[in-house]
């Protein structure tokens, strides 16, 4: 297989488009934070009523109460002083209090070479989008010109090893499998052998989904963690948890849970196109302060990219680009 040069590690993601698509897909139209806030406000100062119509909002939105009670109070004391005069003050007053508290989050994943191979161990709920983040993953390292390896720990599903395959054959990565029903511990030690020999960069490890509260199913997962790091005790280098944004405040149970069980080192928040409103991921930072890599807003490699605290609040607040 060939292999690019590798190139130098990106800490801002300014691959084009992606901004583009975070605004328009988070919001579908209208920024639902600030949406006919003009009209609301027109001819009236920012009074007591506005905002609580905005915090009504922040709190549909998934933002979370202790995030939400964070935000009023800082937008209180500025009308207070008298500092937000107009609808676009308001909007941007929000949109800097939102950027504030998940800035501390924006923590892009640093792929350190002097792990070969970096191994990032995935996990989440089912159907979170774990195997699509690896592909998404596979697709970025491949640009980068990191050779990486897929390993299908998911055998509870043929059908999940099969998937996987799918993207690492598009991305040219290496695949290792066994058959449904093996030890994910065993597929997922064996890849981190075979990485070695090949001397992959990075070694992607699937799981199967399983719940947060499915106990002898977080324990499998504390085994697979404990298999890794018998292989190389530095492993896992990374334990990317992968969360559905559309499930709003069960997604930060899900968080704390895993959190718990295998050390969640940083976050991938997928389906922001979705359902999603997109406030549980200020609720993550405020409550959790995990630092959240990536964001997914659609189902192609191209529908991802790094957590920006700037462009996110941005998009939250003030919609498409006009
Ligand atoms: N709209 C949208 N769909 C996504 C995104 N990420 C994943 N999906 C879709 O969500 C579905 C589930 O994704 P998977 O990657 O299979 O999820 P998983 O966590 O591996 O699922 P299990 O292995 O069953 O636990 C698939 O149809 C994906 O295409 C996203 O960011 N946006
Ligand atoms: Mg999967």
């Amino acid at each position: 297989m060939s292999r690019r040069a590798p190139q130098p590690a990106i800490t801002v993601d300014d691959r084009p488009g992606f901004l583009a698509r975070l605004r328009s897909r988070l919001n579908r139209g209208n920024s639902w934070l600030t949406y006919d806030l003009t009209n609301l406000v027109r001819g009236r100062s920012i009074d007591a009523a506005i905002l609580e119509e905005l915090e009504t909002r922040l709190i549909m939105a998934d933002v979370g109460v202790p995030a939400t009670g964070r935000i009023l109070d800082e937008l209180r004391r500025r009308v207070a002083r008298q500092e937000l005069a107009d609808v676009d003050a308001l909007t941007a007053a929000l949109r800097d209090d939102i950027r504030a508290i998940v800035a501390p989050c924006a923590r892009p994943l640093v792929i350190d070479p002097g792990h070969k191979p970096f191994v990032i161990l995935v996990v989440g709920v089912n159907g979170s989008g774990k195997t699509t983040t690896i592909g998404k993953l596979a697709h970025r390292f491949a640009d980068e010109g990191r050779s990486t390896l897929l390993a299908a720990g998911d055998t509870f599903r043929a059908a999940a090893i099969e998937q996987l395959k799918v993207w690492a054959d598009r991305s040219a990565a290496g695949f290792i499998a066994q058959a449904a029903g093996a030890d994910p511990g065993a597929v997922i030690f064996d890849a981190l052998q075979a990485a070695r020999a090949r001397g992959s960069d990075v070694l992607l490890a699937d799981t199967a989904g399983r719940l947060h509260s499915q106990s002898h199913l977080m324990e499998e997962l504390k085994k697979v963690r404990r298999v890794i790091q018998r292989a190389d005790p530095t492993a896992p280098h990374e334990v990317l948890l992968v969360l559905d944004a559309s499930q709003g405040q069960n997604a930060l149970a899900q968080a704390r849970q895993f959190h718990q069980a295998v050390g969640v080192t940083g976050v991938v928040l997928t389906k922001l196109d979705g359902s999603a409103k997109g406030g549980i991921v200020v609720a993550l930072a405020q409550e959790l302060k995990l630092p959240i890599r990536y964001l997914g807003v659609g189902e192609t490699a191209q529908d991802f990219g790094e957590f920006d605290a700037a462009a996110y609040a941005a998009a939250l607040v003030e919609g498409p680009a006009p």
